[in-house]
């Protein structure tokens, strides 16, 4: 089976909070590649942005706006070819459409487990509404101008976060292993890094589709007939 991953879209209802940077038109012909050369098409997580609006704590009413402001391209994704998985960020998909936090395929011979990967986060986890609050706060930084604030906080994010570029020593790639272990799955795919990586861990692949926002563009492609797992950056 040939499937295509992106994830961490993050589209929200435009303005300075929206941290998608493509035009729709543009985005929707790289969908079209996808679609012209995947069998299936999975949306690993933080596709919509539902955490930075006016207001905070009212995710299914920003879900729904920001599929206003990106009416085609939320129209797309209701095709067969997609699959949906959420994240944190867009959680509230689990309610509204039903879309799983994790996704199990077997395809020639091979297990793979889709999940984006906040379920690592303890603070995610454990303190929803505070890192929620934080996302707010980042999102309001934003409309104000604070670019470098911004830049500062995410940075401090990514620390507390676990993730290393070194695989061995990354926090982040060892629950993800611990998760593939635990579902009998011979390749891990996950998102929320927004680090596009393919690492080997014994017999296992570890890999992580980056993101397409903040004009960024990063997909995987997993040939399982072929064993092709690639990396595809944009940056
Ligand atoms: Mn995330």
């Amino acid at each position: 089976m040939e499937i295509a991953v992106i994830s961490d879209l993050h589209l929200g209802t435009g303005g300075a909070a929206d941290g998608f940077g493509h035009s729709d038109s543009e985005f929707l012909k790289f969908l079209d590649f996808l679609e012209r050369n995947f069998e299936r098409v999975v949306l690993l997580g933080d596709v919509w942005e539902t955490l930075t609006g006016h207001w905070p704590f009212d995710p299914a009413a920003e879900l729904y706006a920001a599929r206003e402001c990106h009416p085609e391209i939320a129209r797309r994704f209701e095709r067969e070819r997609y699959v949906y998985v959420h994240g944190n960020h867009d959680l509230v998909a689990g309610a509204v459409d039903g879309a799983p936090d994790e996704f199990v395929i077997q395809a020639d011979g091979m297990r793979l487990l889709f999940t984006h990967g906040h379920q690592n986060d303890s603070l995610i986890q454990w303190r929803r509404w505070l890192s929620e609050l934080g996302v707010w706060l980042g999102g309001w930084i934003r409309r104000l101008g604070l670019a470098a604030v911004y830049r500062l906080f995410a940075k401090l994010d990514e620390g507390r976060g676990g993730v290393s570029l070194d695989g061995g020593r990354c926090e982040f790639q060892r629950w993800a292993m611990g998760a593939a272990a635990y579902r009998d799955a011979d390749i891990v795919v996950t998102g929320h890094t927004h680090l596009p990586t393919s690492e080997e861990h014994g017999a296992r692949l570890f890999l992580n589709s980056g993101t397409c926002s903040e004009r960024k563009i990063s997909f995987l492609s997993l040939d399982t007939r072929r064993g092709c797992y690639g990396v595809h950056a944009s940056y």
